[in-house]
């Protein structure tokens, strides 16, 4: 592994900061969302805006080189207007993490569009560019200096894809792309800016990518492969590096009544903002066939279908997680090969992880084997990876510490550090050290396994 490798680790601001009126916070959608019934809602998460000290001593402790965060947009401008007390709570943090040497990792929009906006249309309103537009130049102004890897937006394909999953979105596909375009031209637009005003760091996007396989080797269905991995991964990495849409996604989308408004202003942003590197989160790869008419269920993971097109199967070579995810470390390779010689920019894996239901001892440990053998075999396929000679910035695993998950609670855990809390009582929210922190701090100190 280099020298300079970011071993480093990952969340986002709703899913751990609570705090959710604090200081002049506004509420974003993520706090206005429907909860299902059972699990928590996001007001304290795992209170990481009281306790970020503490919590970035783990990390120091960790050994982590890199840490990737979300700035919450509803924090740092509820309404529209500045509001200082949430900017400062992001510039203590990333203090905080550079007299560790942690590296901060800025992701500008992780899911949590503020609520009034939502109001005005969301992302289908086009203002919504200009309020992101003046959001993003306000972070670049205050923390341009300190961050050296931006990213724009998280997992945009999921918003647009199972976005009422996550509860960013619940709109018809014609809406959703229409939403989905302006978020790309909002990407651009920020990342032209960024470069045009010299700023000394990277910005990249950051989708959730999957290499697709196809069923079987009927030509139907290496098709359908063709199709839902353009839909699902090219449109979004062709358009941040290329600057222009992928004609297989833009094909099925008219065919499906469901292309955006493209105006040629729109065209020519898009061709200025081209990315400098590419973050992407893999979890696991997507298995698909042709259509034949039967109903997918729907999670960002699980895969979907569209008529004419694809339809998500299960794969049988695959074992599952707990909750139902796959778990494919050689597809992990094989999607860090096909991202690279697609584009040839940088990757930075911006979330790798397994959710699973960990139990604390009495004697406050956490044995999460299950996890260090997911994350092993992972780095292992990294690592050839690297050997295939694909050029990778870091590894920032799914999650740092533990959180709430996008709509399952707390009990679906990804952390290295235990938080001692259930979906109902908040009980002591101590951090513990899980057995995986041990793991990956030996990973980190070597360099590798
Ligand atoms: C990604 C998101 C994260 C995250 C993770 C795990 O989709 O970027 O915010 O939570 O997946 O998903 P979940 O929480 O649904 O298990």
């Amino acid at each position: 592994m280099k020298e300079n490798f970011l071993w480093g680790a990952s969340t986002s601001a709703y899913q751990v900061e609570g705090a959710w009126n604090e200081d002049g916070k506004g509420p974003s959608v993520q706090d206005n969302k429907a909860i299902p019934e059972g699990t928590t809602d996001f007001k304290v998460a795992i209170d990481h805006y009281h306790r970020f000290k503490e919590d970035v001593q783990l990390f120091k402790e960790l050994g982590l080189k890199a840490y990737r965060f979300s700035i919450s947009w509803s924090r740092v401008m509820p309404n529209g207007q500045i509001n200082e007390e949430g900017l400062a709570f992001y510039e203590s943090l990333i203090d905080e993490l550079i007299r560790q040497n942690i590296e901060p990792i800025v992701t500008v929009f992780h899911f949590d569009l503020p609520v009034y906006m939502a109001e005005k249309g969301g992302w289908e309103n086009r203002e919504t560019i200009n309020e992101f537009a003046s959001y993003c130049q306000l972070l670049f102004e205050r923390f341009g200096k300190k961050v050296p890897y931006w990213q724009t937006i998280n997992e945009q394909n999921v918003m647009a894809l199972a976005g009422s999953v996550i509860g960013t979105s619940n709109k018809s596909m014609k809406e959703k792309f229409q939403e989905n375009h302006h978020m790309l031209v909002a990407q651009a637009l920020v990342t032209k800016h960024f470069h045009e005003q010299g700023h000394p760091g990277k910005i990249g996007p950051a989708p959730n990518i999957a290499s697709v396989y196809s069923a079987t080797d009927k030509p139907e269905d290496q098709l359908a492969a063709l199709y839902m991995s353009a839909l699902r991964n090219w449109l979004f990495l062709d358009v941040a590096v290329y600057g222009i849409y992928n004609h297989n996604a833009w094909h099925l989308l008219e065919s499906i009544g469901a292309a955006p408004v493209v105006t040629e202003e729109d065209r020519e942003i898009l061709a200025a903002g081209t990315c400098d590197y590419i973050a992407f989160n893999y979890y696991n790869t997507m298995t698909v066939s042709a259509y034949y008419e039967k109903e997918n269920k729907i999670d960002q993971q699980s895969g979907f279908g569209i008529p004419g097109f694809f339809q998500s199967v299960s794969n049988e070579h695959l074992p599952l997680t707990e909750f139902g995810w796959p778990i494919d470390p050689a597809g992990f390779r094989f999607t860090l090969n096909e991202i690279y010689s697609r584009y040839r920019l940088p990757l930075l894996i911006t979330e790798n992880g397994i959710g699973a239901k960990d139990t604390l001892t009495t004697a406050g440990e956490v044995h999460d084997n299950y996890r260090i053998d997911y994350l092993k075999d992972h780095i292992e396929q990294l690592e050839l990876a690297i050997k295939d000679g694909v050029d990778i910035i870091g590894y920032c695993p799914w999650s740092a510490i533990d959180l709430i998950s996008t709509h399952e609670g707390i009990e679906k855990r990804y952390g290295f550090i235990y938080v001692n809390r259930t979906e109902e009582d908040l009980l002591d929210l101590a951090r513990y050290r899980k057995d995986s922190f041990y793991w990956y701090q030996k990973v980190i100190a070597n360099n590798g396994l």
